[in-house]
């Protein structure tokens, strides 16, 4: 058995020395070109960040420091965590150690309950939650260290407390949110002999007779924990991480981004969708009407919700993973009928819009059905459950980040005239 922080405090060394020798022989090399388009189309693929954590190949999808994450299905959040954070899998004793300390440190302060029932009312959950994040800043032991005078080499011993001490409480802080905001009546303590996932579940509040929403939530928090580092959210808290912002600042930052439309809001948007079809349908639409209906979406101007991807190029694994589930556990729910049917019909319709690079469907596309079908049906609190997990991730990052020591982040921007001066595709304006 050995804790976390050791496991790393040993790894750590040679880590380091392995990146300095390896930039010490190819610092010069060449790993990729960049092209105009991808200048002006979001830096989409351009190789500009290390992630160890995990990858995401276009014909692969997610692999968490190389496993592919349809065989982590079964396993616990705090065991991802650990595989993030290590490269390898806890053992038993290990695994134990991790939950432990995350128990001792789960008290939420009193000062976060009282900022979030000083919101709004009509506050969207994920502002609640990322202001619960931020507001905590006061915590971070980074921060302290830091202006003791903390040496470099310690950063990422105080970056893993705060992250530790971050992900100790979000299960509370996010039932929290869920029963303010939805009025589900007061707070749940958390029950010190369930692990994390559990934890969240029994905070919550949701009657979950059969275990089978457990079930749905433990599978949930594993396969949104990590998305390499490329995405809004991981890349905005590693930016900010990166000015030594500690990693509540940082944390908050990212999930901010995820609560964005085109990234972690979308599992909202796809059951809103789902929910609007089986409306207008009054079931289960037929193939035919459902095509009918991909069209008009797309032609009204919008997106259908769940489908495409900046980075993946097939069906996204944990889309799959989901299906699975619902296969398994709910086949004879309407939304859940409606999300395989669209998974049926439409990646037809989008193959035939030119510009869409990718027809299949990605994470949000179904989990939203199978959250409503067990009784969660508040959908603008799904990007919550989203972050909870994602948050495994982004800390795991922001610990690997500052033990290598990887410096501010900077890249270069241009101004349209140095563009066209340079490219001398165009005449440059007077
Ligand atoms: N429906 C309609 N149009 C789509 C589309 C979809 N599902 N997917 C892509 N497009 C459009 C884009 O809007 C873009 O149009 P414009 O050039 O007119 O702006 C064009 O096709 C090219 O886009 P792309 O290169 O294929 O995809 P991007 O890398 O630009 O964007 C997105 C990737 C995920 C943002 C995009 O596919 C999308 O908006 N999908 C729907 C929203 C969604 O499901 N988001 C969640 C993604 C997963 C995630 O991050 N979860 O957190």
């Amino acid at each position: 058995m050995a804790t976390l922080q050791d496991t790393m405090a040993k790894q750590i060394p040679a880590l380091r020395d392995d990146v300095k020798e390896f930039l010490k022989a190819h610092g010069e090399d060449v790993v990729g070109k960049v092209t105009l388009s991808q200048v002006y189309g979001g830096m989409r693929g351009v190789r500009g960040a290390v992630c160890d954590t995990s990858s995401v190949e276009p014909d692969k999808g997610l692999i968490i420091r190389g496993i592919p994450v349809k065989d982590l299905t079964d396993r616990l959040p705090e065991e991802i965590f650990w595989l993030l954070c290590t490269g390898s899998m806890p053992d038993e004793g290990s695994l134990h150690s991790l939950q432990m300390d995350l128990k001792k440190r789960a008290k939420v302060p009193d000062y976060v309950w009282k900022v979030l029932e000083a919101m709004p009312k009509d506050s969207h959950p994920m502002c609640m939650f990322d202001t619960a994040i931020l507001c905590m800043e006061r915590e971070s032991v980074f921060r302290k260290r830091y202006d003791e005078g903390m040496k470099k080499d310690d950063y990422w011993v105080a970056t893993l407390e705060d992250a530790l001490n971050i992900i100790a409480v979000l299960p509370a802080i996010a039932a929290g949110v869920y029963r303010l905001r939805f009025e589900k009546g007061p707070r749940i303590n958390s029950d010190p002999n369930l692990d994390w996932s559990a934890d969240y579940v029994h905070m919550l509040g949701i009657p979950d007779p059969s275990g089978d929403f457990a079930r749905l939530m433990r599978l949930y928090l594993v396969l949104h924990s990590d998305h390499e580092s490329g995405n809004v959210s991981a890349f905005s808290s590693a930016t900010v991480n990166s000015a030594l912002s500690d990693l509540y600042y940082a944390l908050s930052a990212g999930l901010n981004g995820l609560a964005g439309p085109l990234h972690g809001l979308a599992n909202q948007e796809c059951l809103a969708w789902v929910l609007e079809t089986r409306k207008k349908f009054n079931g289960v639409p037929t193939n035919e009407q459902l095509e009918k209906y991909a069209w008009e979406t797309l032609q009204s101007g919008k997106v259908v919700p769940g489908y495409g991807h900046a980075v993946l190029r097939i069906t996204d694994p944990r889309f799959d993973a989901f299906l699975d589930f619902g296969k398994k556990y709910c086949a004879k729910d309407e939304a859940f009928q409606i999300v395989a049917k669209v998974f049926d019909v439409v990646p037809n319709v989008l193959k035939q819009v030119q510009k869409i690079k990718d027809p299949w469907p990605n994470v949000d596309a179904g989990s939203g059905a199978l959250l409503y079908k067990y009784g969660l049906t508040e959908f603008s609190y799904y990007t919550v459950l989203f972050s909870v997990s994602r948050a495994l991730g982004i800390c795991s990052q922001a610990v690997i980040a500052r033990a290598m020591g990887y410096p501010i982040v900077r890249p270069k921007s241009s101004t349209t005239d140095w563009l066209k001066k340079t490219l001398q595709s165009a005449p440059v304006p007077a």
